[in-house]
């Protein structure tokens, strides 16, 4: 798709003002919304489409909710015709390549440097707010402790809204 049909202007006169073109909805640091800029930087397409960042500390503008019919998850693709797309990696078969490619690449060796369980013991103290070495109050050891390893420690609660778990609790 040619820029010229994202952004007006005389020839010659420099304006960045975007009128139409596709406009992905996307959330700063969200792994999905950055799933899908860093496809588009690879095809090229990155300049060519209008990120519009969703404030989600506030409620979700109605028009937004509207056009992802009371969905509130991020991000999405406003397409040219204003069709929506949603899902950074949907599950249709236009896409099994790029799933395959995708499976991959995390079963390769170099991707398996932490496990899903060894994040979520060791960075329980992280996730609850500890940072720099902190001490969770009425703990006495930290989640990211050497010893004892992670391995033989039992899972945190899975109650991320419950008082903080104890060393005991954490098997530190
Ligand atoms: N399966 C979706 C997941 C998208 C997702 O979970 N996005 C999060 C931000 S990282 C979100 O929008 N959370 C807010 C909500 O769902 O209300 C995708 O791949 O696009």
């Amino acid at each position: 798709m040619p820029i010229s049909h994202l952004i007006e202007g005389l020839e010659g006169e420099q304006t960045d003002r975007v009128l139409a073109g596709p406009i992905l909805f996307h959330i700063p640091v969200c792994p999905f919304s950055q799933r899908v800029e860093i496809l588009l930087t690879l095809k090229g397409y990155r300049d060519q489409v209008r990120f519009e960042v969703v404030d989600i500390t506030k409620p979700r503008d109605p028009e937004l909710l509207a056009k992802l019919r009371g969905s509130t998850s991020l991000p999405a693709l406003e397409t040219e015709g204003g069709d929506i797309i949603r899902e950074s990696l949907p599950d249709e078969p236009r896409f099994t390549r790029v799933r395959r490619w995708r499976d991959l690449c995390l079963a390769h060796p170099a991707a398996q440097q932490v496990t899903n369980e060894e994040i979520v013991k060791v960075y329980y103290d992280y996730a609850r707010g500890a940072g720099n070495g902190a001490l969770l109050p009425g703990r006495r050891r930290s989640s990211f402790a050497f010893e004892p390893s992670w391995s033989n420690r039992p899972w945190p609660p899975k109650d991320k809204y419950a008082p903080a778990a104890t060393d005991a609790e954490l098997g530190l």
